[in-house]
């Protein structure tokens, strides 16, 4: 059967969502931390990342905006297609929000990747928190201009992903209550079914 990989915490909650919400045959094994290293899991994503997922078959499909685009062509109805207004801005939003606003959460989760003395680590946090700024400060802008229920005006799997980042905010330095756009989405989210039952499947608890 098809499997995705997930892991507490991180951004394979959002094609988590996505199952929950396409009720799609796809079955989630959540690792422990650290199982994204070891040998078994590299086997199937030598990037030693999550998510991924294996085919039947054995193939495997990594990065989570292709994950999402893949569920949503599989199991998606009409909202999803990507030919259309929605679908077409749904990846936009997806490719903006993982390959610009979690990438930038490098300088945060690993700041040694990035500058050795510490002081150079604390320049580079600094910078990081002030990149984010602009980012939740767009995403917020965007989800308020689209009417504050659903970052697209309609639902699509940037309101899957947009949840995760409004999660990792609280790790930064950055507060919730500067977006309150973000946080009255990230409330409403967590009255979700679907985002109900994929955080209990990742052994994750509702912000609240
Ligand atoms: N570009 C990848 C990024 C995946 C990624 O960075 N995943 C993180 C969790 S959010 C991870 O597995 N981190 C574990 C590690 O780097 O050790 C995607 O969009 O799927």
């Amino acid at each position: 059967m098809t499997k995705l990989y997930t892991m507490p915490g991180t951004c394979s909650l959002s094609p988590n969502i996505a199952v929950a919400w396409l009720d799609a045959p796809v079955e989630i094994e959540n690792m422990a931390y650290g199982d994204h290293k070891k040998n078994a899991y590299l086997e199937i994503n030598p990037k030693g990342k999550v998510p991924a997922v294996r085919f039947g078959d054995g193939d495997v499909l990594t990065e989570a905006a292709a994950i999402l685009s893949w569920l949503g062509a599989a199991y998606g109805k009409d909202s999803y297609a990507r030919d259309t207004e929605l679908g077409r801005k749904e990846a936009e939003a997806l490719s903006y929000m993982t390959s610009e606003v979690h990438a930038a959460y490098g300088g945060h989760f690993a700041p040694g990747n990035l500058a050795q003395s510490e002081a150079a680590q604390e320049e580079v946090k600094t910078r990081t928190y002030e990149t984010l700024d602009g980012h939740y400060t767009r995403l917020n802008d965007n989800l308020q201009a689209s009417g504050g229920q659903w970052y697209l005006g309609k639902r699509s799997f940037a309101d899957t992903f947009l949840y995760v980042l409004t999660r990792w905010l609280d790790q930064t330095p950055l507060s919730i209550n500067d977006y309150p756009a973000l946080k009255e989405f990230r409330s409403k989210m967590e009255a979700d079914e679907g985002v109900i039952k994929a955080l209990k499947r990742q052994d994750m608890e509702p912000i609240g």
